[in-house]
């Protein structure tokens, strides 16, 4: 295939892509639903990060789960085992999740009015950042263990992030990653993203994340209030 026929490929499929999403985003803006997409490389800790927020979030919001992986429900049985709906999508060969997937599987979801979805996308630092869908805001995982680099090497995660959750925290005694350096490199590619630092091992930091979650929500809400006027 030459170049440009692939350029041509590529935008066909992200124009699909951005038109289901933008219909995600208006069924989530109708079911008053704040969407967060959280991507990390494999084993960042997304999964675990997500079982102790939901167990406390669940409390104070309707909440819900969408998790991708090639293969397996292993994220969604954990998600579930704290009470928390979850559907697990299978990508087989793919990448990254789109928005017709997620439509899909919300529509398997129960009702999470005024409620908080969270998409954990397929572990990889690259595809899944080019895919709208339908989502509030993006949210990378960063773990200490990966080394502070990563923000240079991929870029485009960090440019689509609102948010990036540093965590493993707990093994920062173990490691050389300069905290520093990560967030000086992150905000090269974004100059606007916010940072927490969390182990979702012990704990440590989620006061910080919630904080920053309950900020998502009274925005929305006033977004929602101020398009009623
Ligand atoms: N020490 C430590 N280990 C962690 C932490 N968070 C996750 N882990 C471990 O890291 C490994 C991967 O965690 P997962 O939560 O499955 O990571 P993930 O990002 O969901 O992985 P994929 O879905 O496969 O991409 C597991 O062995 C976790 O126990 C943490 O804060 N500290
Ligand atoms: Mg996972």
């Amino acid at each position: 295939m030459d170049s440009e026929r692939i350029i041509r490929v590529e935008r066909d499929i992200l124009g699909k892509n951005n038109a289901i999403a933008a219909d995600n985003r208006t069924l989530f803006a109708a079911d008053e639903l704040l969407v967060f997409n959280l991507m990390s490389s494999p084993g960042a800790g997304k999964t675990s990060l997500l079982v102790r927020a939901v167990s406390e979030l669940k409390l104070s919001y309707p909440t819900g789960v969408i998790g991708g992986d090639q293969q397996t429900s292993n994220d969604a049985e954990r998600i579930r085992a704290v009470g928390v709906p979850a559907i697990q999508v299978n990508t087989g060969k793919g990448c990254h999740l789109d928005a017709a997937m997620i439509g899909e599987a919300y529509r398997r979801l129960p009702r999470l009015t005024h409620g908080i979805l969270f998409i954990e996308n397929v572990g990889n630092l690259v595809c899944p950042a080019a895919f709208d869908l339908g989502e509030a805001c993006k949210i990378v995982v960063l773990s200490m263990t990966e080394g502070e680099d990563k923000p240079l090497k991929y870029p485009d995660m960090f440019a689509a992030s609102s948010l990036m959750v540093i965590n493993k925290i707990d093994l920062a005694s173990l490691l050389e990653c300069d905290l520093d350096k990560t967030v000086g490199y992150a905000r090269r590619a974004n100059p606007k993203i916010e940072v927490v630092t969390v182990s979702a091992r012990t704990g440590e930091g989620f006061g910080a994340l919630y904080t920053w979650i309950d900020r998502q929500v009274a925005h929305q809400r006033r977004a929602v209030e101020g398009a009623g006027q």
